[in-house]
């Protein structure tokens, strides 16, 4: 298959919700940049069926999501607007496979951020807000298992996302280390902090704007930033309550 043919077949996947075999198990050769490749023909696909780009997302940006997986490297992926969740809402569990919740730490920026050479004062001098967040990610694979190249071709798994209110840019000095729960159906089932992501969750979207440089790509001021899981993720099913608790605001869903 050439890549044009893979990213169709992901989108595929996408709008009728049927997982497919790993692309690294039919593909003898299906390098890195491969996959790359693959995600962009695959941006381009949404863009022309009507989609709207609003943003970023880094994923596998803490041990707990590498193990969660098996795949040892940051990632990057993009965010449209369609993914997004309405706030307090219902997440519409016929548009996906096999969905799982992820808390996040998001970033918006009041000035373009433009690599190479970013560094973490950069990031913070462009900071409009950092906001809690939450994402859901949804393999098109089947049993959400598969290798580097085939999660970055699938858009890093990218389905939904919700971001929180409250912006905690004036509480930056004590971001790190703000205790987040996960609740399904009000039993915490998962407990972190944005620490774990690559130890200051700000360091993720220094590498983002540094990655999308070698690509002659800028973060634009006002996009959506995901900084990437903090916890493993959480599957859940239809009925299901979610709740994602910082300190500040409760982000929260029922799988219907
Ligand atoms: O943190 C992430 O968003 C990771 C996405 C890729 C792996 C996954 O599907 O969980
Ligand atoms: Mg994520």
């Amino acid at each position: 298959m050439n890549k044009q043919e893979i990213a169709e077949m992901l989108r595929n996947a996408v709008l009728t919700q049927t997982p497919i075999t790993q692309i690294s198990q039919n593909e003898m050769v299906f390098s890195l940049s491969d996959a790359k490749e693959v995600q962009a023909i695959g941006l381009q696909l949404a863009l022309e069926a009507g989609e709207t780009l609003c943003g970023y997302k880094m994923g596998l940006t803490s041990k707990a999501k590498q193990k969660d997986v098996n795949v040892f490297e940051p990632i990057q992926g993009y965010l449209l607007r369609s993914f997004e969740i309405p706030k307090a809402g219902v997440l519409k569990m016929n548009t996906r496979i096999h969905p799982r919740v992820e808390p996040e730490v998001a970033v918006v920026l009041k000035k373009d951020l433009i690599g190479p050479g970013v560094t973490l004062r950069d990031v913070v001098n462009a900071l409009e807000g950092i906001y809690p967040a939450l994402e859901i990610v949804d393999s098109r694979y089947e049993k959400f298992i598969f290798k580097l190249e085939d999660v970055v071709a699938d858009n890093t798994s990218a389905s939904g996302f919700m971001v929180g209110r409250v912006n905690l840019l004036p509480e930056l000095n004590s971001l790190n280390l703000m205790g987040i729960l996960v609740r399904k159906n009000g039993r915490i089932v998962e407990t972190g902090a944005p620490a774990a992501v690559l130890g200051d969750p700000l360091l993720s979207v220094m590498y983002l704007a540094n990655s999308l440089a070698e690509e002659s790509k800028s973060i634009p001021a006002g996009v959506v930033v995901l900084t990437g899981g903090i916890t493993q993720s959480v599957s859940f099913e239809m009925g299901d309550r979610i709740e994602v608790e910082w300190p500040q605001e409760v982000l929260s869903f029922t799988a219907e």
